[in-house]
């Protein structure tokens, strides 16, 4: 079996007074995407920060950072378009006119620890429109079973329909589903025939839970998104510790990591 391996350098809560090792500029950024795709990555998913550290949709910084990975490696963009909890959406959205391969869509308004995640359905039904429009495969990100009859409701309208949906199964946000093996397998048993999917375990869980979700035909992502630490007590040195970890994982499941043809046509990414 083949698997994609996706690299989360960045994310949007961290900052580096938590891990020092955090890349949040763009030059850091697409040195630690470089690093990934060499142990394996095919999908870079970013987040982007201002100067101060915030989690920001500047489209310079955004184009800035892109351009920058394209200089450096052949791996396939994929844009969150979840940005940060305080960021309007209106700005989140303007990212996919950068036209990256893949983005993230947030299907449902939920709230995220202390804080709200707003998604309101008219503009998820918008950015859904324009991804389709500009070519951007959409990962769908389900936080709770609710969400991902959201997706469904919106394939139904004819707003969804690349084949295959590509959902994040994310576990261990306060405000979403637990991150246990029963929730995991739960939101896999009601997957529609076909889609394509990775687990997204926030904090300690991570690492037994992509250990599961390989075993299920998941495709795995890692990094400083994720989980800060490597193991308890033992913050992570980089990304690098972390995908170099997920690689090994897979290769134990004798699992090969896709390359970035492969990844193309295994998500079958709109043709460009
Ligand atoms: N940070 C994760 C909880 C996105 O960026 O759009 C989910 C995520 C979604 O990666
Ligand atoms: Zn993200």
């Amino acid at each position: 079996m083949t698997v994609v391996l996706t690299v989360a350098p960045t994310g949007p809560i961290a900052t580096t007074q938590d891990n020092p090792t955090l890349p949040t500029q763009p030059e850091e950024i697409a040195d630690a995407v470089l690093d990934a795709y060499r142990l394996g990555a095919s999908v870079a998913h970013l987040h982007f920060r201002d100067a101060d550290g915030r989690p920001t949709a500047d489209l310079d910084i955004a184009r800035r950072t892109v351009d920058l990975i394209a200089e450096r490696c052949p791996i396939h963009i994929q844009l969150s378009t979840g940005v940060g909890l305080s960021v309007p959406f209106e700005e989140r959205e303007a990212l996919v006119e950068l036209r990256p391969r893949m983005a993230t869509l947030n299907p449902c308004s939920m709230s995220f620890g202390a804080f709200e995640f707003r998604n309101p359905p008219a503009d998820v039904a918008r950015l859904a429109a324009r991804m389709h429009e500009l070519g951007v495969k959409p990962e769908l990100e389900i936080y709770d079973t609710g969400h991902l009859e959201a997706c469904l409701r919106l394939r139904d309208k004819g707003l969804l329909d690349d084949e295959p949906m590509q959902f994040s199964i994310v576990l261990g946000v306060q405000g979403g589903m637990a991150a246990t093996a029963d929730n995991l397998l739960t939101m896999v048993r009601r997957l529609p025939e076909g889609a394509v999917w990775q687990v997204i375990a926030i904090g300690r869980a991570s690492q037994e839970l992509t250990g599961i979700a390989l075993g299920l035909g998941g495709n795995v992502r890692a990094g400083l998104e994720d989980t800060l630490y490597l193991r308890k007590g033992e913050l992570s040195q980089g990304n690098d510790p972390l995908v170099e970890r997920a690689a090994r994982m897979a290769a134990a499941f004798d699992h090969e990591l896709a390359s970035v043809a492969e990844t193309e046509s295994l998500l079958n990414l709109p043709p460009r």
